[in-house]
């Protein structure tokens, strides 16, 4: 197993976020990383840069307009006159026109985003921008033979849609590893997500297209962020029909609920019949996650990675959520052994 650390991480280090028009700490910090590496490199896996991908291996996944607004944000931000972390604080709500992309940056950082709680600071988009290549890395070395990767990178991914940033997310570096697996020969991949929160982002784009399997376990959106997207009845769509697989659990599911439908999911990528695998590895479904309700023990991701590789499938694992920073690097480590024992 390959490991490719985003070595721009750390510049993406906004100071607070909002929640219910509050400034709150975040949640997603540079600690996580760095406690992630910590137990991977004790445990004596060999961390590695990422490969540079240019931009245009992006555009499968993202607009050229939306990552053009993402490589700028920050500096228009400060030519606007403010300071401090940018924060978007006006949406194109429901019946207003997304047909017209405005030129105030204020009415674009919008247009671009769905929440406050995933602010931009000086380094967001470098950081962002590399932990994508760590995920190209990841596709090209498990196209090359290698049986799995893995993706320490933040910020996350998988709430970024085709043109939206939320989550904590700018950049969604699953799909990206996704579209690379099927550009490099994957006739198929299949993405399972696993982190707490639905994939919203993983889900729209790939939405209408029957060669990547979305599945994903995740809170109940009626009570869970980021609640308008992520019910059992989103299937697909045109040719995509039937290859989206939600499985909501209630906040507070046990364990025992939560690996029923595990086992819904794999046998759904299994009968897709899938070449190569994708995992969006949240690690905020474990029992002591602070703004997460499942029950999940360390020792349970354990038995996630081992029924993964059961499935007999090359895979490429990307690190999504996790906020109970101790236990992060425990869970992937425990996951990832799983799947590949030392
Ligand atoms: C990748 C990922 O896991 N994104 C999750 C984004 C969740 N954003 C909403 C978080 C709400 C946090 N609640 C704070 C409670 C403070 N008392
Ligand atoms: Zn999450």
């Amino acid at each position: 197993m390959r490991f490719f650390a985003n070595p721009a991480q750390a510049g993406h280090c906004p100071g607070f976020e909002f929640f219910r028009g509050r400034r709150v700490p975040c949640h997603e910090t540079p600690e996580r990383f760095q406690f992630v590496a910590e137990v991977l490199g004790s445990a004596g896996c060999q961390l590695e840069s990422p490969d540079l991908f240019p931009d245009e291996a992006l555009h499968a996944v993202h607009t050229p307009r939306y990552l053009a607004f993402l490589r700028g944000a920050w500096a228009e931000w400060l030519a606007t006159g403010n300071e401090g972390d940018a924060f978007p604080a006006v949406w194109p709500g429901a019946g207003m026109r997304r047909d017209r992309l405005p030129e105030n940056f204020a009415a674009r950082m919008g247009f671009f985003s769905f929440d406050t709680g995933t602010p931009l600071a000086a380094g967001s988009w470098e950081a962002a921008r590399t932990g994508a290549d760590c995920a190209l890395s990841a596709a090209q070395s498990v196209l090359g033979g290698e049986r799995s990767a893995f993706v320490l990178t933040r910020p996350p991914g998988h709430h970024a849609g085709i043109e939206t940033f939320g989550g904590y997310c700018f950049l969604n570096n699953a799909a990206l590893a996704a579209q690379a697996l099927r550009e490099g020969g994957a006739s198929r991949v299949a993405i399972l997500d696993v982190d707490y929160h639905h994939g919203n982002g993983s889900q729209e784009i790939f939405y209408t297209r029957p060669d990547v399997f979305f599945a994903s376990i995740h809170g109940d959106p009626m009570t869970e962020y980021p609640f308008y997207l992520g019910h059992a009845d989103e299937r697909g769509e045109g040719a995509g029909l039937g290859a989206n697989l939600n499985l909501p659990l209630p906040a507070g599911a046990p364990a025992a609920d939560w690996f029923s439908a595990l086992e819904q999911a794999l046998a759904a990528i299994a009968q897709h019949g899938a070449d190569a695998l994708v995992v969006s590895l949240g690690v905020d479904a474990w029992e002591g996650d602070p703004i997460s309700s499942f029950r999940l023990k360390t020792s349970d991701y354990g038995m996630l990675g081992e029924r993964l590789r059961q499935l007999g499938l090359p895979a490429v694992f990307v690190l999504e959520g996790g906020y109970a920073v101790r236990a992060i690097g425990d869970n992937v480590l425990s996951c990832l052994r799983g799947f590949e024992p030392a």
